[in-house]
């Protein structure tokens, strides 16, 4: 018998083709070496393509997924990934102060405040930014938007690193612990260069940009690889760093599947491994 892994909980969505969402959750806590564990919130139809719809898990399933886990397993950290409605975000944020998960318990918590897809379709309804302001990000060890969801969450456009800390401030206003304004999608940058802050910190994270368009599910993976630091012990800016290298990796290891936008790969982590 081998020692027993940490473990790791996404609370999100599936994606059935299996670059984002749970998958790229359970993939990269996979790679990282910790127990991943799931509450499902919805169950999208979706190829490289785009997605085509979605049916949200009843509310009720979704917390009896997290509490199953958390009172018989233990969660070392935990993220949220596709919450789709205001109602399963208000359920998600009281189970998890029920299983004490989240930035007052020893639990770390980090969102991921997924508002669309990479072809724009919708992944949360819209009422649900004001719950995602105002029931997770106070709950939040740490908060990772692109910068099209900092655009949603708080109407500052991000144009260069004066704007990206003002972004952060904004954000960090609505009570998260850490946040993580990720630039990667500052296009005009030669660099993916990331801002982490938590109001005293401001510490620019700079990885090499790859001219790629396969990039599906990189915001997923990036915050489940943090995720899974956090759960073996890593303070933030630690673990954040670690996120950084293994997604700046995986999106250099990318890989075409459909005719579409293909996904990041973890699979260099597990190559890296091999003798
Ligand atoms: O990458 C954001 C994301 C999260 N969760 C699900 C998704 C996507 C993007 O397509 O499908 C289920």
């Amino acid at each position: 018998m081998t020692a027993t892994p940490h473990t790791a909980l996404t609370i999100a969505g599936s994606d059935s083709g299996g670059g984002a969402g749970i998958q790229a959750d359970l993939r990269t806590f996979f790679a990282c070496g910790v127990h991943g564990m799931t509450a499902i919130t919805a169950v999208t139809v979706q190829n490289s393509r785009g997605v085509q719809g979605f049916s949200e898990v009843p509310v009720e399933t979704v917390t009896a997924q997290i509490k199953a886990v958390a009172t018989d397993m233990g969660v070392d950290a935990a993220k949220t990934g596709m919450l789709a409605t205001a109602d399963i975000i208000t359920a998600v944020a009281k189970t998890l102060d029920e299983v004490h998960i989240g930035r007052s318990t020893d639990v770390p918590f980090v969102v991921d405040p997924v508002a669309a897809s990479m072809h724009g379709d919708a992944l949360l309804r819209e009422e649900a930014l004001e719950a995602i302001r105002t029931e997770l990000f106070p709950r939040a060890t740490l908060v990772t938007p692109n910068l099209d969801e900092v655009r949603l969450l708080t109407g500052v456009t991000v144009t260069d690193a004066e704007s990206q800390r003002e972004a952060a401030r904004a954000l960090l206003e609505f009570g998260p612990q850490w946040v993580l304004v990720k630039g990667g999608h500052l296009y005009e940058a030669p660099d993916c260069v990331d801002l982490l802050s938590d109001g005293v910190q401001f510490v620019e994270l700079t990885g090499p940009r790859h001219d790629t368009p396969h990039t599906h599910g990189g915001g997923d993976t990036l915050a489940s690889a943090i995720t899974a630091s956090l759960a073996k012990g890593l303070g933030v800016p630690d673990a954040v760093a670690a996120g950084k290298h293994f997604i700046e990796r995986a999106v250099a290891e990318s890989y075409p599947l459909g005719s579409g936008i293909g996904p990041v790969s973890p699979f260099w982590r597990l190559a890296d491994d091999l003798p």
